[in-house]
Formats: structure tokens, sequence, C-alpha cells
């Protein structure tokens, strides 16, 4: 069925076509691009709750700013479908998410108006002050700058950088805090207590009414908004404000909370603050998932991205499956931790904003004391970890592998250098699909196997994944610790199997062969068996070896895998630059072997979304491209004896 744009918003291919519409149509604007973003979202799966959340303030925003010369940031860009609809990408937007269709996220070669490409959070301060010196720099002063922010991403270190140095850059910049009180789970941290103390407080909100009283005037005044601004300044300053208020301690002129669903109010403020120079923050209050009951009612986190439903009944659907399967690695984590926690009082888990997506929400709820959500805040996350191991415990601290790349330098310096026992475990390692290149679990092989003391490892199913959890843990092979494994499920179905530890440093033979070898690295390696049947098939006895471990690797195997076979394939879900493939061919250099080595994996480019099947066919490291290239190598030999 086709989604059709209510009567309005049929009308708005850019934010000229919305600045033609009056002040008073902008509600029933809002109430349309909601509908919409409801009708797409229900059929085609994507972000949802946070992108309800800012309908108002995407249509006020567009309304108010000369977009694109004016620079809007949204941070995370998981809330800017609003934004990409009214931007010219209305009736491209049922593409959302699919290979080759529009980003997810904001996307600097997608449009003009994506002022900044995202996908991580808490990047939209630092980068619209950069943006906003940058103008000023040029002598473009009528340019402003808009940072659209959560408070959850606030909550992070990069966020608190950009107002540090925002605060004295005296540049044309506006930070909107969009405070919902939601991460993708609960927000936490003495921000986000802060914030609600400073919603609901009443001496606070006397002496903010007093300057929107003041600040009111500024429209009236026009030209003289300058001097208004300056009153303004005063009253707060002689107010308690200055004293209590976190961001006016920044420098930053702080007005609000507004309630950010009213659009016309929306408007007028953010009309009034163009005139104000120097950084402001403007804390508008919201609601995720606002104008669709289910989500308004219903868990926040569940509407956060809740796949495809019935916009009419709000139900989720699931497909339930004939025959049981084979669970997702995250929960395989999940109640793997428990499992292991119970029988070692060492063990505790870290999590930076993602309880539910990694799974450690359930240790969350099972062991309060000993699991922690520390918010959006990776790079603390390890050197906490870090710091709870000097003691001797021993985390286990789950980060998304994209979002690790921000915590590096606590890995090299906090983990490593201290030579300390700490379990990173890598979730969405590898090409994640439908949330592309800001989320693929890309480098993460080649950036933890070069720095020495590290432990590089990846389960090919769900018994590997518990047996190097339980390996990790022990005590004689206390060392820093990687294990990465992809977003989604594994193959097995009976996998609660008795943990069973596993030599540090060894691979395994999946399946014995003649004429080739393939060596994989986590769960690719099952499109690696599948690949060695076909190649029976085809007359080619592939043998399968199961890495294991990137670091150490298993010399011991690879000797024996180079002394008898001139014709290897390595495969990995990571790039193929200095991934185990390279690590492979060092080997091969360095102990004289000479066997034909091609490696399959991520090349060396920007690998956009799509599903993860699409991807890795595109990329060419399925079975197929295994099959193909293992026939290639074949079909070279063959081509050199006849020559
Ligand atoms: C560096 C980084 N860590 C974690 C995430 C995962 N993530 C995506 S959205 C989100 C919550 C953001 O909360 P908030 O900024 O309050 O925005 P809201 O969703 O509430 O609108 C998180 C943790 C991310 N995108 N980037």
């Amino acid at each position: 069925m086709e989604i059709k744009p209510g009567p309005l918003l049929s009308q708005i291919n850019s934010p000229d076509d919305l600045k033609k519409f009056k002040e008073e149509d902008l509600p029933q604007i809002a109430f349309e691009l909601r509908d919409y973003i409801i009708d797409l979202v229900s059929k085609k799966g994507g972000h949802f709750g946070a992108s309800l959340g800012v309908v108002e303030l995407t249509v006020a925003l567009h309304y108010v700013f000369n977009t694109p010369k004016d620079q809007l940031v949204w941070d995370v860009g998981h809330q800017a479908y609003g934004h990409k609809i009214l931007t010219g990408r209305r009736d491209t937007f049922h593409t959302n998410r699919i290979y080759k269709g529009l980003s997810g996220f904001p996307k600097r070669k997608e449009s003009p108006y994506d002022a900044m490409g995202v996908g991580h959070s808490s990047t939209s301060i630092s980068a619209a002050l950069g943006m906003a010196v940058a103008n000023k720099h040029k002598g473009e002063l009528d340019t402003q700058h808009i940072a659209v922010i959560g408070d959850g991403a606030m909550t992070a270190g990069l966020a608190f950088e950009g107002l540090n140095h925002g605060g004295v850059a005296n540049t044309n910049m506006i930070v909107i805090l969009n405070d919902n009180c939601m991460s993708i789970d609960p927000n936490v941290g003495a921000l986000k207590e802060y914030l609600t103390d400073i919603s609901t407080s009443h001496t606070y909100n006397k002496v903010k009414d007093e300057v929107w009283n003041l600040l009111g005037k500024i429209s009236k005044f026009g030209p003289n908004a300058q001097e208004i601004a300056a009153r303004v300044e005063n009253a707060v300053k002689h107010s308690l404000l200055k004293n209590s208020n976190y961001f006016e301690s920044l420098q930053w002129r702080y007005f609000g909370p507004i309630d950010g669903h009213d659009t016309i109010r929306v408007k007028k403020v953010l009309e009034d603050l163009k005139d104000i120079p120097g950084p402001k923050i403007l804390h508008c209050l919201t609601t995720k998932g606002k104008g669709y009951v289910p989500a308004e009612e219903g868990s926040p986190t569940t509407w956060h991205a809740p796949g495809l439903f019935n916009k009419e009944t709000g139900e989720i659907v699931k497909v339930v499956p004939k025959t049981p399967q084979p669970p997702k690695f995250q929960d395989v984590f999940g109640h793997s931790i428990i499992e292991l926690a119970e029988k070692n009082n060492k063990i505790m888990g870290v999590t930076p904003a993602m309880p539910s997506g990694s799974s450690l929400k359930f240790m969350m709820e099972a062991m309060p004391d000993r699991a922690f959500d520390v918010g959006i805040a990776e790079q603390h996350a390890v050197t906490f970890s870090a710091g709870l191991a000097t003691q001797g415990l021993i985390p286990f601290c789950n980060i998304y592998s994209s979002f690790m790349q921000r915590a590096y330098d606590s890995v090299v310096h906090d983990v490593a250098i201290q030579d300390l026992h700490v379990v990173m475990c890598l979730d969405r390692a590898g090409l994640v699909g439908a949330d592309g290149p800001t989320h693929h679990g890309a480098y993460d092989i080649p950036y933890m196997r070069c720095i020495p003391n590290m432990i590089v490892s990846s389960p090919m199913n769900e018994t590997e994944l518990r047996d190097l959890m339980y390996t990790g843990q022990l005590d004689k092979n206390a060392a820093p610790w990687v294990i990465r494994y992809p977003r989604g499920s594994g193959v097995m179905t009976d996998w609660k199997k008795p943990f069973k530890e596993i030599k540090v440093g060894t691979g395994r033979k999946v399946k014995a062969g003649e004429d080739l070898a393939i060596l994989s690295f986590g769960p690719i390696g099952n499109l690696a068996s599948d690949a060695c049947k076909t190649l029976e098939e085809k007359g080619i006895s592939a043998a399968h070896y199961d890495m294991r471990f990137a670091k150490p690797l298993d010399e011991v195997m690879l000797h024996e895998i180079f002394g008898k076979f001139d014709k290897v394939i390595t495969v990995e879900d990571g790039c193929i630059d200095g991934g185990i493939g390279s690590a492979i061919v060092e080997f091969m250099a360095d102990h004289g072997y000479a066997s034909k080595v091609k490696r399959l994996g991520i090349p060396d480019r920007i690998v956009e979304h799509g599903s993860q099947k699409e991807l890795y066919r595109e990329c060419n490291y399925d079975a197929q491209a295994m099959v193909e290239t293992a026939e290639v190598l074949f079909s070279k030999k063959a081509h050199t004896l006849a020559g």
C-alpha cells in the first residue's frame, strides 16, 4: 500500500516550501510529519521513538533557520527522520536503511542539509563549534550553527569537551538539549539527575520566568535585540541561575526548560535566540515516541527501534518460527556471564549505555551490585574496568566494536600497558547491516592485535563463545582479552553446554581436506563450512580451520597448514588490511612459506548499509565468494602448468 503524506506535508519538498506556510499551520505540519514517520517506520522498520520526539523541534528549526546555509547538526542522527523528510527526501524515504537506499543517519554525501554525517553519539557540539569557528574565520558572521543533542548523548565526555571549548569560543552557536530522560535504556548518572532537578525546581523556574519575560520583549525590539540580550544576561547574572546552572558556569547562556512539543513556542524561542550572540543552550523537554500512544505508554527501549508493527493496534510484528532457532550471540553472552559470575565472585559486568543491546541487562537485573551501565562513555567504561581490575576483580567490559574505537587510548594506556585482566567483549564486530558504516565493526582485529599483551579471540559458534568467556576469566589466563562476535544469531540451538577451557592461542580443524585450506576467524566460518560442501561437490577437497585466536596465532597449526597446502584462503568479518589474513601472511613470510594466499574480508573502502547478507556478497566474502576464490586459485594453477 502506498504511503501518502498529508495535504500540507505533500507540498513540502524543501525548507523553503515549509517557510511559505503561516505560523499557525506549523502544528498541523508537525502532525502530518509524525503520521508519515509512523506510517513508514511501521512498514519499513528503523529508529522510531527518537524521531517522533523531535517532530515539533524539526519543523520549528527548518522554519526559523536558513538551512542549509545555517548548519544544523544532529547528534547520533537516529532522530533525523523528520529532518530528512522535510529536506527533499520525503518520496525516497521508503528506501530508508535499505541496500542502496537512504541512510538511516544524516550523511554528508546524501544531502547538503546534512551538515555532518553521524551515527555515534555526542559529536554534535564539537562539530558545530568547528563550523562556527570556521565561519567566523571566513567572516561569515550571519551563519547560525545549531547542535541538537539528547540528554543521553550529553553524558559523554566528548559533549563536555565541546561545551568546555564552546563556552569561551564566542561563536554564533545554539545547542538544543533534547531532554527526554532516556538514552536507549533509561538514562543514567548525575547529569541526568541534575537535568531532572532543573526541570522541576520551583526556585529555578521562578527565575527562569523572569528571564523569559525579558526575553519575550526581544522580538518586539527587533534591532535592539543585543541590548535586550545584555539585560537578559544581567538578570541571569544577578540571580541564582549563574551559580546553580551547570551550563551557565561553563559560560553558555542557558534558556529553558521549555515544552519541546509546543511548535509555535519553540519557533518563537528560536527566533529570539537567533538574535542573541555567543554560545547558547536551549533545554527542551520532550517525550520519546510522542504522539503514538503505544510508544508513549509502552517501553521507550522497545520503541527505540521496534521493527515492523501494526500502526492501528501497536502490535509489534513477531515472526514465530516453527522450529527452535539459535539464540543471538548477545543473549549467549548475557546468560553465560551470569553463570560464570555465580561461580566466580570476582567477575563484574560493564556496559556504556547498551544494557539491552548487549544483553548485560540480564546481569544488571540478577546482580545489580556487580553490573553497571556507565552511560554513553566508552572511554570511561574501559578505564573504569581497568580500575576494577587493579583491585583483583575481573571485569567483562562489553562494548560494540565500532564504539570501542572511541576508547582506544584507554585500551592501550589503562589496560594493556598496565597488563590488567580486563575481558573486552566486542559486540557487533563485523558488518552490522542496516546501521551502515558508522556502526560496522570493521577495524578491531588490526587495532587490537597490534597491542602487546593483548589476546584477540573470536568464537565460530555459541558454545565457543561460552568457552572463550570461561577461558578468559581463569586466573591463569589473566591478561587483556578481546572476544569479538557479530550482531545476530549463531547456528546452534543446543548451545548451553558445560563450559570447557580452550587453550589460549589454539585453533581447531573443522574439516580435513586435501586440495586447499580455508582459515576462518569467527562466525563467518559457518559460511566457510558451506563453501567447503559446495567445493566438495565440485571435486575440490577443502580443509577448514577455525583460527579462534588472531593473537596469539596457533603457530603449530599454521606450520601444519603451510607444510601441507600450497593454496590457502583466509576469511574474516573485518577489514582485510591488517586483519587475521595479514597476520597469517606475516607468519608465512617470517617462516619462509610460499603458498598462494587469498585474503577475504572487508575491502579498503567505506562499506555502506544493507543487510549483512547483501554486504557479505558485495564485499566478496560470502560462501559463494569463497567457492569462486578457490576456483580461481585452481584455474591459475592450471594456467601456470599449461604455460
Ligand atoms: C559512541 C556511541 N555509543 C553508543 C551509541 C548507541 N546509542 C545510539 S542512540 C543512544 C541513546 C542516545 O540517547 P539520547 O542522546 O538521549 O537521544 P534519544 O534517543 O533519547 O533521543 C545510544 C546509547 C552510539 N550511537 N554512539
